[in-house]
């Protein structure tokens, strides 16, 4: 066919909305339909793709956003306009905080209505809305566009820093109708959608040798080194330079916990000791204590192997930024470790890291050993503990305070990126979405460690998980509260205190609403027997686990970032 040819054939927006998606291997979208968008989820189901509809839209985003982190490839969130869009928006912008690469798609309503407020169905200025939210945001108004603006968004959701895309898609273009041919040949292939950056040789060269001259040298790993899927690398770097290495949350399983060289068990002592840090996709936020203060102690230099350049400095001096992506740095770093006559680290250094981790371990091995009653969150993390590690491969969803505190360091993980949690905000809400998402993202069982309060956002997912019958087992902390369930009303008033909920509920009854199995546990030995059975089936689980109403401390272990406790003990 000549180019001056029209075929007879048409197709419109909707198509084509689908076809740039899978023309971009994208074969999933999480999403909750409604106007203008229930035709397109129909139209991508019944060409193939896997629509996971949800209950709320926030939990649909965040299913796509850990998906995008588990594949580098975006997530697709999929919503209507206005109220639909914004409850996307939390999770679009919670990807992009964490760096975790996803689009939210929303339906608009129709512009010129809603540029003059004339008060149109579910009216919003979305794609402004979005702006301060996402990494990009972009409309497309004409469908010959659409390739072009589905290329546009997953190149700015994956390459660099990762992040959340706003994609704006007006109703009146959906159903736009144009010549197949023409819309065929608009569809745009994103090539090499994340770009590799080479750092430049004079930044490894400083790293290097600041490296060299380090007397107590430490690694850090975050998230984003356990994003970059660079796994043997890491390692290699890791044990071939012999430094003591500490994961971030999410970047436990990058080397296994067990790993002689992880100084988990040792952490306040060597941030506060060591000379030289080598941050490796870790930002010094919040999570890092600024990079400065009493967690950090002696004085210290830092090497920084980042993507983003800006992120240097933002918190405290940089002594060798090394700027790339973190495969091509950390292999350079290693290229010139073995060529370079870079010895071990100091005996005396390690050694002083293994005798605080046997002190610590042991502490922690009686604190775990214990058996009160009721349970409280040592004894019942660890039988899930001790289920998990005859699974290296299930996937760990994490939130609450104290649940999260207690299960991030007491939880082994063994593979990378196979934990996900609350993250940079620290935000309660990711339980349910994220367990869909790496559920139909793996294949995989998940399981799920949910405080109370923190599963009290997404519980309605639930239904989600019966739905499409996911391997998901969600355990529940259950203390009757927001980190306690023992606060009392001042005023002896009919209202309970703030932080406190019904007394003994019974979430595993929520689950048999929908057909999953639900559980009610009270000791270490049913927990056991719980856990094994419901991974074992591989079918929705709930267990609910009753814990020591009075054992969590308020706001977990952030005591100190909360104007009521800081500076109490
Ligand atoms: P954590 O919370 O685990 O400390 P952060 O989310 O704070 O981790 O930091 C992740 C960092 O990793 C971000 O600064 C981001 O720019 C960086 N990053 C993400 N992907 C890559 C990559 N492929 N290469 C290099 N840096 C990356
Ligand atoms: N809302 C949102 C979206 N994010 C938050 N982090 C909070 C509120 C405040 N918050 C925390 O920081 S932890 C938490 C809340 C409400 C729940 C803690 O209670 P829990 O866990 O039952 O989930 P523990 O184990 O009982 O402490």
């Amino acid at each position: 066919m000549t180019n001056s040819t029209q075929s007879a054939e048409q197709t419109d927006g909707f198509h084509l909305v689908v076809d740039a998606l899978k023309h971009n291997d994208i074969d999933t979208i999480f999403g909750l339909v409604g106007i203008p968008i229930t035709d397109l989820a129909r139209l991508a189901q019944a060409e193939g793709m896997r629509f996971i509809g949800f209950r709320h839209e926030q939990h649909a985003g965040n299913a796509a956003a850990i998906a995008g982190y588990m594949t580098q490839k975006p997530g697709i969130c999929l919503t209507v306009s206005a109220p639909g869009f914004l409850n996307g928006l939390t999770a679009l912008a919670n990807a992009t905080t964490n760096c975790f690469p996803m689009i939210l798609i929303s339906g608009s309503s129709e512009r010129e209505i809603v540029d003059l407020q004339q008060g149109d169905y579910e009216e919003m200025d979305q794609l402004n809305a979005a702006k301060p939210y996402a990494k990009a945001s972009y409309r497309i108004n004409k469908a010959e566009d659409i390739g072009i603006g589905v290329a546009r968004a997953i190149r700015a959701a994956v390459s660099g820093r990762p992040g959340g895309v706003y994609l704006d898609l007006p109703a009146q273009l959906l159903a736009q109708v144009i010549d197949a041919e023409h819309g065929r040949r608009s569809l745009v292939k994103v090539v090499d959608p994340a770009p590799r950056q080479i750092p430049a040789p004079d930044a490894v060269q400083r790293a290097l040798s600041l490296l060299k001259g380090a007397k107590k040298p430490l690694i850090l790993l975050g998230k984003g080194a356990a994003y970059a899927q660079a796994d043997a690398d890491i390692r290699a770097f890791v044990e071939e330079s012999g430094i003591p290495y500490l994961p971030m949350s999410m970047a436990k399983g990058l080397l296994p916990d067990t790993h002689a060289q992880s100084a988990s068990a040792a952490r306040s002592y060597v941030l506060a000791e060591a000379d030289v840090v080598v941050l490796v996709g870790a930002r010094l936020n919040w999570l890092l204590a600024h990079g400065k203060g009493k967690t950090w102690g002696a004085p210290k230099q830092f090497i920084q192997i980042d993507i983003s350049p800006t992120e240097i400095d933002s918190n405290v001096a940089i002594a060798a930024p090394v700027i790339g992506d973190i495969g091509s740095c950390v292999t350079a770093l290693l290229d010139g470790i073995r060529s370079g006559g870079h010895g071990k680290p100091d005996p005396a250094w390690t050694g002083s890291i293994a005798e605080r981790k046997d002190k610590n371990l042991t502490k922690m091995a009686a604190m775990l050993a214990q058996n009160p009653s009721p349970m409280n969150f040592h004894s019942a993390l660890r039988s899930i503990r001790d289920v998990l590690k005859t699974r290296p491969d299930i996937n760990v969803v994490n939130e609450g305070a104290n649940t999260l505190d207690f299960a991030r360091s007491i939880i082994d993980m063994y593979e990378p990126r196979k934990r996900f949690d609350s993250g940079t905000w620290g935000i309660m809400g990711i339980g349910m979405g994220f367990a869909i998402g790496a559920a139909v993202t793996s294949g995989k069982p998940v399981v799920a460690i949910e405080g109370d309060s923190a599963f009290g956002f997404s519980g309605m997912e639930l239904e989600t998980i019966c739905r499409y019958e996911l391997p998901v087992t969600t355990i529940i902390f259950n203390n009757n509260g927001v980190y306690r369930g023992t606060d009392v009303n001042p005023t002896g008033g009919k209202d309970v205190a703030p932080t406190v909920f019904v007394k003994n509920a019974r979430y595993d009854k929520m689950i048999e609403a929908f057909g999953g199995i639900g559980y009610h546990v009270t000791t270490p030995e049913e927990m056991t027997r719980a856990l094994t059975e419901a991974i074992a089936a591989g079918k929705p689980a709930l267990i609910n686990a009753v814990i020591d109403e009075t054992a969590g401390t308020e706001s977990g272990r952030l005591t100190n970032l909360n104007p009521s406790t800081a500076g109490k003990k």
